[in-house]
């Protein structure tokens, strides 16, 4: 079932029927203002952290799963009919009430109509604002003439701790404090208490929000959600908005609301526009200014086209055009744009993420630095750096870094079962992704501290976490897992080993030595060669297991991965990253590879491992806290996809690569969402497997690290389009179906028209690589000039 399209001139997706399986959900506004918006409205919004700066309030996992919102309701004066401007809460019958919502880059509108009044609703942050705004426009479609009330609705909370907000009531029942200056609604909580910026972690502060409505005139408020909503009403049906006149409550305690009435008559065909604009500040001050800003409407318009522009030019950095529409529609937009979000938010603000999660996770954050990279290059590097300085002097990482709290060098060191052993080892991958797309080698010299104390050369940061997991390696050689090793469901004990971060070990030894051989480090090339080559010899001794490489040893002599195993006896970590670290000889590496595809492989994606754990102790296998076929127990855990289609990639298998790809595409289920449920324009962290009843359906949107990877493997493997330190790769894989394809790719300010034909519909190889007319030897192109255009010939052969 098909519930909408892919817009991909407008960069936009069209929901066409509201009644999705899920809440499809955007995202508003940056790192400084957040807010998520569904296609029915829904959603909240945030100041800095969605754990700690949460303002408005959303009630998670509830029925329906997506409110409150951001609602604008209608009543009609001759009639007494309401409805709101989206389908959701009022929920008029489809029959009559027409919508559709478009989500675009970080603004979205909901056009609807009902009863000839059409009306347009978009949302959006102004750009570097700490505020949102919600155009509005409504038509008079009909003969007769209108008598509208217009009721815009927001649901507060209490304190913007979002956890002591729905949970903590006993204290935060007491401290909302409401008023209204001007026709603009002042959001107060804890107003006697001194307001304290220095200190945005300290919850019990005082903090206002403002909620004024411009282009129109105020003729009624209300600020207690009780009175305009009535007890035993609901969003669907608020007392205020049936009778049809706000009873200008002032909430004092309890649970606020910002509701403002606007009287508005329509004549046959007349349109009229207005905006609400809520935000952080007080109604007196920044609320007065951003109402007086915007009196002239169209000023509003033009950021919205600003905002539109710029996050336009952000995908135009690499821009495709593939046979196949899926992949452009996702490559082109959606893709890059999931791996943005996810940058930002990392894994704090979503319908899932409630809240509770707070600040950068480490292994997360630093992988999903490398699907954004190449739009915000600048932004990325100031990241990057925030994230080595969560490393601590041990070489170890700190498991969460707080942007808007981090004190790089004061922090305290982690207690030694904190410390999971792939966290450091993930800049491996961050490090040399940002040197390459920049061209900043000095990077690798650049001194930084650790988070507790000293500090060092960024190489000097690579060595230090290559020493950590040296340090603690086990019987067999191999990296100990410590608190986790990326699978937070396997139960090595400290002292057991992961194979998988043998082979993350395996990769940084090799990109360690790149590096200092480029810098010069001779003594340092040696160190590393020894150190892999001894790794090597202990994979090759303990890990291999007739066809596979087992996973992990736990503590307890347990092998997981192994064979013999009656539950688990392949994981596919260890398979694809015995490839991507360089270690697999190619028997190995086939051999491994086609037991994933044999035994892992599903329609919807590599399965992590299988079987899955039913019977095992949970003091083996924490995965058997969730269901056969779900998330780390046998589920397709959609995060690892990329490393397969990179790994068959790596291997020269365009079918299989690009077969794996296409699995768990997104928009490649747009015309069966009942069985993805969740949005056909974004990545999800798993889906449900051959084990579950539930077979494909997707869970857990957006925020996760198959963002980034499925970018980066279509990118860089798949097309192969990879930036180097001295040039721009380009090394496709594709299947063998494909006559050719396209790529612009912005690098380092030079455009690259990158046009690639397979006359003989090979899967890999480069017979012919011409820039500008002249032939290149091998397959890397020139740095160009900042500023000018190539035309890119490649004939692959
Ligand atoms: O690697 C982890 C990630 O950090 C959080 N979600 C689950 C993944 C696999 O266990």
């Amino acid at each position: 079932m098909k519930y909408g399209y892919f817009d991909d001139k407008n960069k936009e997706y069209v929901v066409e029927r509201p009644d999705t399986p899920a809440s499809w959900t955007n995202y508003l506004g940056d790192t400084n203002y957040g807010a998520i918006i569904t296609n029915n409205a829904g959603g909240y919004s945030f100041y800095k952290s969605a754990a700690q700066g949460r303002f408005t309030r959303l009630r998670f996992n509830s029925v329906p799963m997506d409110q409150a919102g951001r609602y604008l309701y209608f009543h009609d004066k001759d009639s007494k009919d309401f409805w709101s401007a989206s389908w959701q809460p009022v929920g008029k019958s489809l029959e009559q009430f027409k919508t559709e919502c478009r989500h675009g880059t970080a603004y979205t509108k909901i056009s609807s109509e009902y009863k000839d009044i059409a009306s347009e609703v978009s949302y959006f942050v102004p750009r570097g604002k700490a505020y949102e705004a919600w155009m509005v426009k409504l038509t008079n479609k009909g003969k007769e003439t209108r008598n509208l009330r217009a009721f815009p609705f927001v649901e507060y909370a209490c304190n913007w701790n979002a956890g002591d907000d729905l949970g903590n009531l006993q204290y935060t029942q007491y401290i909302a404090n409401m008023s209204v200056v001007d026709g603009i609604i002042d959001h107060g909580s804890n107003i006697n208490m001194p307001e304290m910026p220095e200190d945005f972690q300290q919850k019990d502060q005082q903090r206002h929000t403002f909620f004024a409505m411009v282009g129109a005139e105020v003729s009624g408020y209300d600020t207690d959600r009780d009175v305009f909503i009535g007890r035993y009403n609901g969003y669907g049906n608020p007392d205020v908005v049936q009778k049809g006149e706000c009873a200008g409550s002032l909430a004092e305690g309890g649970n606020p609301c910002g509701v403002l009435q606007t009287d508005i008559c329509l004549q046959p065909g007349e349109s009229v526009e207005f905006a609400i604009v809520m935000g952080i500040g007080s109604a007196q001050k920044e609320g007065a200014e951003v109402k007086e800003k915007y009196a002239d409407l169209s000023i509003l318009k033009n950021e919205l086209e600003e905002l539109k522009n710029y996050w336009h030019s952000r995908l135009e950095v690499m821009q495709v055009e593939t046979p196949d529409a899926d992949v452009n529609s996702m490559l082109n937009v959606w893709s890059p744009y999931n791996c943005q979000i996810t940058y930002a938010w990392s894994r704090a603000a979503s319908l899932v993420y409630a809240g509770v999660r707070d600040g950068l996770g480490y292994r997360d954050s630093v992988q999903d630095m490398l699907g954004v990279m190449h739009s915000v290059p600048e932004e990325a590097g100031e990241r990057l750096e925030l994230l080595i300085t969560g490393q601590a002097s041990t070489g170890g990482a700190m498991p969460v870094v707080k942007p808007f709290a981090h004190k790089p060098g004061q922090e305290k060191e982690p207690e030694a079962n904190e410390y999971r052993s792939d966290d450091c080892l993930w800049l491996f991958n961050a490090i040399p992704e940002y040197v390459n797309e920049t061209g900043n080698f000095d990077f690798y010299l650049k001194e930084l501290p650790y988070a507790d104390k000293g500090k060092d050369s960024v190489l000097g940061h690579l060595r230090r976490a290559i020493e950590f997991n040296l340090e603690r390696s086990g019987a067999h050689g191999i990296p100990c897992g410590l608190a986790a090793d990326w699978n937070d469901c396997l139960v090595l004990g400290y002292e057991g080993e992961s194979v998988f971060v043998a082979f993350q070990l395996r990769y940084a030894l090799a990109k360690y030595s790149e590096v200092s051989e480029k810098l010069g480090l001779t003594k340092e090339v040696e160190w590393a060669e020894q150190e892999l080559r001894i790794l090597d010899k202990s994979l090759e001794e303990h890990c291999w297991d007739e066809d596979r490489y087992v996973r992990a040893f736990s503590d307890k002599g347990f092998r997981f991965g192994a064979k013999e195993n009656e539950e688990g006896n392949i994981f596919m970590n260890p398979q694809v990253w015995a490839v991507i670290s360089g270690h697999a000889n190619r028997e190995k590496a086939e051999k491994a590879m086609n037991v994933v595809h044999d035994d892992l492989y599903t329609d919807y994606g590599i399965m992590l491992c299988a079987p899955p754990f039913e019977k095992s102790d949970f003091d083996i296998v924490r995965a058997v806290l969730f269901n056969p076929g779900m998330k780390e127990n046998a589920g397709i855990f959609n995060h690892t996809q990329g490393w397969g289609v990179m790994a068959e990639s790596m291997l020269g298998n365009g079918n299989r690569a690009y077969k794996y790809y296409k699995s768990y595409l997104p928009a490649a289920y747009n015309d069966m969402a009942e069985v993805r449920e969740i949005e056909p324009y974004v990545y999800a962290q798993s889906t449900h497997s051959v084990y579950s009843k539930r077979f494909g359906s997707s869970r857990l949107p957006w925020l996760s690290g198959t963002a980034t990877w499925a970018y980066y493997a279509a990118t860089r493997y798949l097309l192969g389009i990879r930036p180097e330190i001295d040039g721009l790769t380009v090394d496709p894989c594709v299947p063998d179906s494909w006559e050719g394809f396209k790529v612009v790719r912005n690098f380092r300010g030079a455009v690259y028209n990158i046009s690639v034909s397979n006359p003989n519909r090979v899967m890999k190889g480069i017979a012919c690589l011409k820039m500008n007319g002249e032939i290149i030897e091998g397959n890397k192109l020139p740095v160009g000039e900042e500023g000018k255009e190539y035309q890119v010939e490649v004939i692959m052969g």
